[in-house]
């Protein structure tokens, strides 16, 4: 009976659960941390790095904020969404994170990083010591029926092209440190469980 209901739960868990269940144990966060939120455009990254943001400032500690729209309009506003540019777009991006953790302030990035190749560059520039990349999960039926800033009705219309998720991949994840469900889950939720994560 015991192994019956043990083999419905692994088959029920969906993976973002499994996810949780297997990393929860909680991961000290230091001061050179770089928090590394990661998933599909309109998962969620920008509004839980937002909140979390704030309640680390709260603690006491010192951030700073790293986020893909924003960078894009500055220091990347030269990259595209090309496999290359991406590519090019997130080393630069890490490499501001270096920078920070190595002053001791925590980052809390926001970037799609839609490939395990992007992923694994972040730790390589980092020092994977020093990061910790959340998957913001979320379907991308339910990002697509979101559609806050309208751009995957354009990339559905081929208005927009390399759309992630649409027309440019989004591998999943094998080893990223933590999971947060924005479909099943509020914000305060999410943030809540990435606090306790974080044990700070
Ligand atoms: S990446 O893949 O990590 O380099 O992307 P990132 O730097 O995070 O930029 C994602 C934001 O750019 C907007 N945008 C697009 N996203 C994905 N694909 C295409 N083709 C695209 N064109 C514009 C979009 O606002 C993304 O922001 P988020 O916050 O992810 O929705
Ligand atoms: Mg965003």
């Amino acid at each position: 009976m015991f192994l019956i209901v043990l083999i419905i739960d692994c088959l029920y868990f969906s993976d973002s659960k499994k996810r949780n269940v297997l990393t929860s144990v909680t991961m000290k966060l230091k001061k050179e941390t770089v928090i590394w939120f990661f998933g599909l455009s309109g998962s969620g990254k920008t509004t839980l790095a937002d909140t979390l943001n704030e309640q680390l400032l709260k603690k006491g500690f010192q951030t700073r904020k790293l986020d893909g729209d924003v960078l894009r309009k500055g220091l990347n506003v030269d990259l595209g969404f090309e496999e290359e540019d991406r590519k090019e777009n997130i080393r630069r991006a890490a490499e501001v994170a270096k920078l920070f953790s190595k002053t001791g302030i925590v980052t809390i990035a926001s970037f799609i990083t839609p490939k395990e190749e992007l992923r694994a560059l972040v730790k390589e520039i980092i020092g994977k010591e020093n990061v910790i990349d959340i998957y913001v999960d979320c379907s991308i039926e339910t990002c697509i029926k979101r559609d806050v800033k309208g751009l995957y009705k354009k990339a559905l219309n081929k208005e927009i092209l390399n759309f992630t998720g649409i027309d440019s991949v989004f591998e999943s994840s094998k080893n990223h440190c933590f999971t947060v469900n924005t479909e099943e889950e509020s914000v305060v939720q999410s943030v809540n469980s990435i606090v306790s994560f974080l044990e700070c």
